[in-house]
């Protein structure tokens, strides 16, 4: 197996530490979102998306993390995409939620824009906008996790077990740390964040992001710190 993936990518950092906490065998490719690799070949016929990460299984390419995690799991029959149609359902109701409402209004709104010179919007009234409404939303998905997902004093997203949602939600909320995101004003998320940072694979996984994220601590963000 083959994981194109770039080691600062928010959605190759779940996968990557997922199989580096279960110690599976998947070969990295790195592809250099910094110079562009993504968009040209031959990259583009691997993953016309123009995105990271790509999974190669013996023939098979697979875009899309959160499917990457769940094949990954069903794959090797581990525990953390559990058979069970009632857990499964939660979990994808978890990755959906993640997907389809948080990461757009989290990644792609406050985060992106503040982060990557190619999202940040043409002008200066359209940047403060978008990352405004980015914040506004992300605060109320942040007090849906903290009250509702996490309402009932669960350690792991859908019970007491890790699953991939787990490893998929917190991986898009590392990406907060970059704009020095106060995750404190929600104690749950918080202490569940945690829980995910206490993995052994955590810190090593995430080094080239940590790193970036050091490099801008001199740089102010739209955050909820004031
Ligand atoms: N829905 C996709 C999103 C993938 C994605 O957003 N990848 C980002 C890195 S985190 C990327 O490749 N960005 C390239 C770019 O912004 O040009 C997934 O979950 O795999």
């Amino acid at each position: 197996m083959k994981l194109y993936m770039h080691p600062a990518s928010t959605t190759s950092r779940a996968v990557r530490l997922y199989i580096a906490e279960k110690g599976l065998k998947v070969e990295e490719v790195v592809v250099d979102l910094f110079t562009g690799a993504h968009h040209q070949e031959p990259y583009v016929t691997v993953n016309p998306n123009r995105l990271v990460p790509t999974l190669e299984d013996d023939g098979m390419r697979l875009t899309e993390s959160a499917t990457i995690l769940r094949y990954l799991a069903e794959k090797h029959g581990l525990p953390e995409y559990p058979a069970d149609i009632r857990k499964h359902a939660r979990i994808n109701e978890i990755i959906d939620w993640a997907n389809s409402n948080f990461y757009r209004d989290w990644g792609y709104n406050l985060c992106y824009p503040q982060l990557f010179p190619h999202h940040k919007r043409a002008s200066e009234e359209a940047q403060r906008a978008v990352v405004q409404w980015g914040l506004e939303r992300s605060r109320f998905w942040l007090q849906v996790l903290n009250d509702h997902f996490l309402g009932d004093g669960r350690a792991y997203l859908t019970g007491n077990e890790i699953t991939v949602a787990d490893y998929f939600l917190s991986s898009i909320i590392a990406v907060g740390e970059m704009i020095r995101f106060d995750l404190a004003q929600y104690p749950r998320v918080d202490a569940w964040f945690g829980r995910m940072k206490a993995l052994k694979s955590w810190g090593p996984v995430g080094e080239v992001a940590d790193g970036f994220a050091a490099s801008l601590a001199g740089q102010a963000f739209v955050n909820n710190r004031g």
